[in-house]
């Protein structure tokens, strides 16, 4: 007997479904469902094998003590005791703001939601955060100050029906597959899209406009796309009056960025950004793709608000078939942020500085709350350093190979006195940890994910929890060790997470078993939102935010000579824990590689998947070449998949100062031929 599962993909934030087929206490395959909105039937190469890392032998089973240097397994009752010892004497002798948390964008609603009720109401701490900070912080804060919410305007079902789509430091057809495939279709139905993206991309191939600028020059760019518009009389007067507020102020600064002046900077001929100007402010209905290619870096959320100026400059926003699509990373990075897994906010973006939000939550949980903003995931790697942070609580992520400037994380990470991992893999951070924690993957357990298009959708249990226990139920018995009791049932603790957040309060498990909602959906016959801002922006009138260029904290120089620049490829996920142990992935990406243009190549004698040595001012690495015209001589390109060829020893850690994003696509690097 076969029996079937209806859930959710725990890889990107597109948020496909698919069953998992279930025989005799094993997942033996992946189906598509064909009624999921958001998938139609589609999967891409990760969601079909997303069974197998699940039953993976190396999955932890029990929980792990560090004694003299080396783990050893214990009952999880020895286990929780401990965590709960440590973490109670580490908050008497140095008080709760030396305790943090990283909550898991891989995780549940209902996960997140207990973990940020474990750091605030038991920890009594608002030090939790996770990894959007490293991904779309500058969304969330670029966004907010634009229109006043940071997350998708619009739905993915109006892609196919664009008259224009402007891809922009996003590469949907690797790393939002499913999204790609939209694309492709908007293509087949006759939409002209543009690309600006420094590699040529697949997309750039079936693209009516590419647009190879340098990393780190996205603001001249879209600034003379801008002045452009204006001076061709091509913007939406209507839209700027009525809508918006501070167009003078834009225009103040934007009048300097001539398409002609930023030739230079950029690299790209005016003749260029001017059709493609034209081309997005005069198609009827135009929208924005962006991602890590805007936000990672040290002018992410300048880099951001420079989207919903371009946006909002040719009326292409708060409409349908418009809009701006920034695409959410992780399965469920945007509920992580909605569930308030972020220092300075609870579920619902509700400021915990907001003293009525913050009353409210303190009568519902019976304690007191701290009352101003925790530390970001970046300061705390810092105050972990100068020695304030003592302990660090991480669930579901991989800091030691996804921050940047791994020598730097590893020193965060020996200065702790106390360092706790949830894990579902031994990963390279949790064999720096004292206590590791066996949590349980998607397909053990009960809950919610939030897509990159704002849609709910119910993830199911396949099978029981391999270690024996859910995250949720880990989170909640260590509370209960530290004297406080919390409900764990995911159901429960969505109906919870609902009565105590306006912009979900229709939210229940019920009203989203078919197709999930898409909020906000204020109330229990809400039908969910696929656009925002209709008629009024969020906060009011759209706000015009200047923005000027500034470069990336690192450029080329005599000893660096090139730009590195790092991102994804289709095979692998994040650190890869889980697609590395994916035959079939493994076997088509086994191995780290460097992208270098090929007169660079042949200037420095390097040839084609030969081994080179790649170098900045944090660290080095040897990994293959691959010898390319898909990037511009001066440029050079990693993915960051692989834990034993790590490409974070070189990326820089200077952040942006709004967002504190780290900058991973731009920092100078030099490349040699091992002689
Ligand atoms: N297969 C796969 N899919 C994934 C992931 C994965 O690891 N593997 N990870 C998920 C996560 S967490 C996230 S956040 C998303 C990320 O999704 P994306 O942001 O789309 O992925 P990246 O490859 O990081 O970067 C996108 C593009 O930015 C370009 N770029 C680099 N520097 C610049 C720049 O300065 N300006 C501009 N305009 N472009 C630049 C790169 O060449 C690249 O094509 O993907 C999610 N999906
Ligand atoms: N060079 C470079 N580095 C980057 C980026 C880049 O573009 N360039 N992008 C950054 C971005 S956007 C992101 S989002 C981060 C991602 O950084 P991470 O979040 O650290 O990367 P993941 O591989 O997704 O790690 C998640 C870990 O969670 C575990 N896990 C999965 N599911 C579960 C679960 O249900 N429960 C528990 N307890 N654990 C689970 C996995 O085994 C894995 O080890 O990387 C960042 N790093
Ligand atoms: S596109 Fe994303 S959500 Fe869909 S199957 Fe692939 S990894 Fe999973
Ligand atoms: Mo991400």
């Amino acid at each position: 007997m076969i029996k079937r599962v209806l859930t959710t993909c725990p890889y990107c934030g597109v948020g496909c479904g698919f069953y998992l087929d279930v025989r005799d206490g094993k997942i033996v395959g992946v189906i598509p469902s064909h009624s999921n909105s958001v998938s139609k039937g589609y999967l891409c190469v990760k969601g079909w094998h997303a069974h197998e890392p699940v039953q993976h032998p190396d999955r932890l089973k029990k929980p792990l003590i560090k004694q003299n240097g080396k783990f050893k397994e214990a009952s999880w009752d020895t286990a929780l005791d401990y965590v709960a010892k440590r973490l109670k004497e580490i908050k008497d002798k140095y008080g709760p703001d030396a305790l943090a948390v990283c909550a898991s964008a891989r995780c549940t609603n209902e996960e997140n939601f207990l973990m940020m009720k474990f750091a605030r109401a038991v920890l009594g701490t608002n030090n939790i955060d996770h990894c959007a900070r490293t991904c779309h912080s500058a969304t969330v804060s670029g966004l907010n100050q634009s229109f006043g919410s940071g997350a998708s305007t619009n739905s993915y079902d109006e892609l196919p029906l664009m008259d224009c789509i402007l891809i922009i430091g996003s590469n949907p057809t690797e790393a939002h597959p499913i999204v790609g495939w939209r694309v492709r279709t908007a293509i087949d139905n006759g939409a002209k899209i543009i690309v600006c993206d420094p590699r040529r991309i697949l997309p750039a191939e079936n693209a009516d406009i590419f647009i190879q600028h340098y990393p780190g020059t996205d603001i001249p760019l879209v600034n003379a796309m801008i002045n452009y518009i204006v001076k061709e009389n091509l913007h939406d007067k209507e839209f700027i009056k009525d809508r918006t507020e501070g167009f003078d102020k834009l225009w103040e600064v934007v009048k300097d960025y001539s398409p002609e002046s930023v030739e230079g900077v950029s690299g790209v001929k005016a003749s260029l950004i001017k059709e493609a100007a034209k081309l997005y402010a005069t198609s009827l209905r135009s929208c924005i793709m962006y991602s890590l290619g805007i936000t990672e870096h040290i002018v992410g959320t300048d880099n951001v608000m420079a989207m919903a100026n371009l946006a909002m400059v040719c009326g292409h926003v708060a409409k349908e078939f418009s809009g701006l699509y920034p695409m959410r990373g992780q399965n469920n990075v945007q509920g992580a942020c909605d569930m308030g897994a972020l220092p300075n906010v609870y579920s619902g973006y509700q400021p915990v500085t907001d003293e009525a939000a913050r009353k409210k939550f303190e009568t519902a949980w019976g304690v007191k709350l701290p009352s101003f903003a925790g530390l970001t995931l970046t300061d705390m790697m810092l105050k972990a350093i100068e020695g304030s942070l003592k302990c660090f609580y991480i669930i579901g992520e991989d800091q030691l190979r996804t921050d940047p400037d791994t020598h730097m994380i590893e020193r965060a990470l020996d200065s702790l006195e106390f360092l706790v991992i949830q894990e579902i893999f031994l990963s390279e951070t949790a064999k720096k940890a004292d206590v590791v924690l066996p949590g349980a993957s998607f397909a053990e357990k009960e809950g919610t994910f939030t897509c990159a298009e704002r849609r709910f959708q119910r993830v199911r249990p396949a099978i029981e929890p391999i270690s024996g226990k859910t995250d949720a139920d880990i989170i909640a018995e260590l509370s209960r060790r530290l004297g406080y009791d919390m409900e764990s049932g995911p159901k429960k603790v969505c109906d919870e997470m609902a009565s105590l957040t306006p912009l979900f309060a229709g939210v229940s498990f019920e009203r989203l078993e078919e197709n999930g909602l898409q909020w906000p959906v204020p109330t229990k016959d809400h039908p969910g939102t696929p656009v925002v801002h209709l008629g009024k922006f969020i906060r009011g009138l759209g706000k015009f935010v200047p923005v000027k260029h500034k470069p990336p904290a690192e450029v080329p120089d005599k000893d660096y000579p090139f730009i590195l620049s790092t991102g994804r490829i289709l095979f692998h996920y994040n650190t890869g824990t889980m697609t590395r142990r994916v035959a079939n992935l493994f076997r088509e990406y086994p191995r780290n590689f460097i992208q270098i243009n090929s007169d660079d190549a042949q200037r420095l004698g390097i040839k084609k998947r030969e081994k080179v040595r790649v170098e900045t001012r944090r660290g080095k690495l040897e990994v293959l070449a691959e010898v390319t015209n898909k990037i511009k001589p001066g440029v050079l390109w990693m993915p960051f998949h692989f834990s034993n060829e790590p490409t974070n020893v070189l990326t820089n850690s200077a952040f942006d100062p709004v967002c504190k994003i780290g900058e991973y696509k731009a920092c100078a690097a030099k490349i040699e031929k091992i002689k």
